[in-house]
């Protein structure tokens, strides 16, 4: 009990007064989610502020770094648990004294429904305000729905709902979604400061619920073209539709009514898979950061000076990335053409951010300064953290790295980009084999979240944990995988793009192949992948490992055909599809159907038709397969560090979870059930069942318990 006499602990929500201002602080680090115990502290402390005689006006804010960032994702798919958020909402909202919402760092989902339940709304410098429930496969489940509409009108509230993207503190005040913006950092000053405001004026309650006059005669147009985006922009997903079937409810039914059609559209959207496998990915990205079995006293070396050799497509994005984390990076190269080619595409790649309004001028060219380019390796004497990304020739790569081992400094981290080689390999010909590792970047590097850190039988536990953490300061989605011809992602790719091709050696065309997978939730199938990376990349592997005698590499087919005529693909104007003048949309080509008529004749094999179902079996479940395998060898350590390379590495559909998410909600008996016929037909090892999904199978579990 403090000096006041109340009662102030309803950890971890706490009331007190100060003059004759109630204060309710809820205090749940990391991020104030609304737990169970958060929503019941806050209605016993509303109560004690209601009861409060001295107390005229309340003021609620949140302790740590941010307001409340939502409900507690951990609780969904269990039993609700009472209070529902939207009765505290609602208590809120109902309160007879006025309460002021004092929001500061990210005030998201839930958190921003607590506020829209409050009469009056602060933002502190920096605050970011949202609703990114659809993000989550779901949509704002505490009347959300209903009031973002009343207070900003629908069209904002459809926009920021159906995005799920967060807007500043300044926009916030622009859309009246905010009454004050506070020039003070500190939450609670920011809250006696507008109370007095509110005293002053003799400002009763604003109850958000009661407004009218926004959503009133709102024209039936601005849902149907909501709509129509979305059927043509993410044709796939159940929340986004629900979300305008929620707000349209606002803008048509009384409040009572519609919050009650949230409800259910919320439930909807509670029972769809795709929340489920969003939500996995949610946690997922976060837990790859957490290497099982590295030490926790493996400390990350700092690195403040980065170098990359190759000015190439690879190393110019890989360059960009540390520069856009404002990293100082050497960028070298043989040539100074190769220089110069290598940092005008990296200028354009800037200059386009500028145009689209995503970057400042001045930011564009403060980073495009922080890349400094070179041909002398001396350049790289004091790196802390070199990254090779030259062409796939492990001659070429030991040389390089036998070099860096001369120039770069005790300590320096020596990593290679390299997409399938043997990171141990190039290791063994340094004298620090412990200070190497792989970064393998993904195509447009300075684009794509996935870095596989891919750690050498010798890497040192602190490289591995210095990878980790330059891949979060670089905002990668960074999964530690072991080493293995093509790590993680490729191992698998390269099993779906040969089952692919076999089907098509059968009778499937390309873009049947494609549409299939497309229509599954990928953005582009296999054969249109294949023609963006270039098919000159996969025919001049194939030729080297044909070369090697690699007895898994199939003698020349169509597909090197058409590389061997210069069909390269997007680049070239034709490869598998052809290209109009200026379009990257595939067009089915008869040169390439031909190929494939001659090929199969070739090969004494009759087309027959392939179903759609037999397609997306081969190309999936070949992935899953290899993935266990994947497991079994430790080159992955768990399944959600193999969903959560294929969601940001290769566009796996993340409202499916990823592979191993999407094959538990299958039926992982099925699966294997269907992989041992497949086995059964062909004989062939990659449709040779794994030991682990056998097991797994036998002990009626799911990859999820490797997780
Ligand atoms: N619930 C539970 N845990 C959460 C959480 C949440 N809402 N948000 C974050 N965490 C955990 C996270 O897993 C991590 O845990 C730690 O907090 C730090 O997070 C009814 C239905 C707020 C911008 O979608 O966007 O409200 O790994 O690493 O980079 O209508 O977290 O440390 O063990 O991400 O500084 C809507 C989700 C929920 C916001 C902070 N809200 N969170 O980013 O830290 S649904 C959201 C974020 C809802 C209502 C509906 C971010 C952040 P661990 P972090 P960060």
């Amino acid at each position: 009990m403090d000096a006041s006499g109340i009662a102030t602990d309803c950890t971890p929500v706490r009331y007190e007064r100060q003059g004759r201002t109630g204060i309710i602080t809820v205090n749940q680090p990391p991020v104030n989610a609304l737990g169970q115990a958060v929503r019941a502290g806050l209605l016993r402390a509303l109560a004690l502020g209601q009861a409060d005689g001295e107390a005229d006006l309340l003021v609620l804010l949140a302790a740590g770094r941010t307001f409340m960032a939502g409900a507690d994702i951990r609780e969904f798919g269990q039993a609700p648990l009472v209070p529902f958020l939207s009765d505290v909402v609602a208590a809120l909202e109902a309160s007879p004294k006025p309460v002021i919402a004092v929001l500061h760092g990210t005030a998201l989902g839930g958190g921003l429904e607590v506020a829209l339940g409050c009469h009056f709304r602060v933002a502190l410098p920096g605050t970011r305000l949202g609703l990114p429930e659809v993000k989550l496969g779901l949509l704002p489940g505490a009347g959300g729905t209903q009031r973002l509409p009343r207070l900003v009108g629908p069209a904002k509230a459809l926009e920021m709902i159906v995005s799920g993207d967060p807007v500043t503190a300044a926009a916030a005040l622009d859309i009246g979604l905010v009454d004050w913006l506070a020039a003070e950092p500190d939450p609670l000053a920011a809250g006696l400061a507008f109370a007095k405001r509110v005293r002053a004026k003799g400002l009763m309650p604003r109850r958000t619920g009661a407004r009218g006059d926004r959503i009133a005669a709102v024209s039936p147009l601005l849902f149907s073209a909501a709509r129509d985006d979305l059927a043509r922009k993410s044709p796939h997903l159940f929340a986004p539709h629900r979300c305008v079937d929620a707000v349209e409810a606002a803008c048509t039914l009384p409040l009572a009514e519609g919050l009650k059609r949230e409800r259910e559209l919320f439930l909807a959207c509670m029972n769809s898979p795709q929340r489920a496998g969003l939500i996995h990915s949610f946690f997922a990205e976060r837990a790859v950061a957490k290497v099982p079995g590295l030490a926790a006293d493996a400390t990350p070396r700092p690195v403040h000076r980065v170098g990359v050799i190759g000015a190439g497509t690879m190393g110019g994005g890989i360059a960009m990335c540390f520069a856009n984390a404002h990293i100082p990076t050497v960028l070298l190269d043989t040539t100074q053409e190769a220089l110069d080619r290598g940092l005008a595409t990296i200028r354009r790649n800037y200059q386009a951010s500028v145009a689209k309004g995503r970057l400042r001028q001045e930011e564009a060219d403060a980073r495009l300064t922080l890349i400094r380019p070179s041909l002398a390796y001396d350049d790289l004497a004091d790196a802390d953290l070199v990254v090779e990304a030259v062409f796939e020739s492990m001659d070429l790569k030991k040389q390089i790295f036998t070099r860096l081992d001369q120039v770069c400094r005790p300590g320096a981290i020596l990593a290679t980009n390299t997409s399938t080689l043997d990171v141990d390999a190039i290791a063994a010909v340094t004298s620090r084999p412990q200070d190497v590792a792989g970064l393998h970047f993904f195509s447009p590097a300075n684009v794509m979240r996935l870095l596989e850190v891919v750690r050498g039988r010798e890497t040192a536990p602190d490289v591995l944990a210095t990878a980790m953490d330059v891949a979060r300061r670089i905002g990668k989605v960074g999964v530690a995988v072991g080493v293995c011809y093509g790590f993680v992602g490729n191992r698998m790719l390269h099993q779906r793009a040969r089952e692919a091709t076999a089907l098509v050696d059968e009778g499937a065309a390309p873009d049947q192949v494609d549409r299939v997978l497309t229509d599954f939730g990928f953005p582009m199938g296999p054969f249109a992948m294949g023609d963006l990376a270039g098919l000159d990349v996969g025919w001049r592997i194939r030729e080297e490992r044909r070369k090697a005698g690699d007895p898994d590499t199939p003698p020349p087919g169509w597909l090197d055909r058409l590389a061997e005529q210069g069909r390269y693909g997007q680049k070239t104007g034709a490869g598998i599809y052809r290209y109009e003048a200026g379009s990257r949309t595939p067009l089915p080509d008869p040169v390439t159907a031909d190929l494939i008529a001659r090929d199969r004749a070739a090969k004494g094999i009759t087309p027959r038709a392939v179903t759609n179902q037999e397609i997306l079996e081969r190309c999936l479940y070949v992935m899953v397969n290899e993935a266990a395998k994947i497991l079994e060898e430790g080159v992955a350590a768990r399944a959600l560090d193999v969903d959560m390379i294929w969601v940001h590495g290769y566009g796996f559909p993340p409202w499916r979870g990823g592979p191993l998410f999407w094959a538990d909600q299958v039926g992982l008996g099925t699966i294997l059930g269907t992989i041992t016929k497949f086995h059964q037909a062909s004989g062939a090892k990659q449709w040779q069942p794994s030991p682990l999904l056998e097991r797994l199978v036998r002990d009626g579990h799911g990859f999820a318990s490797l997780n």
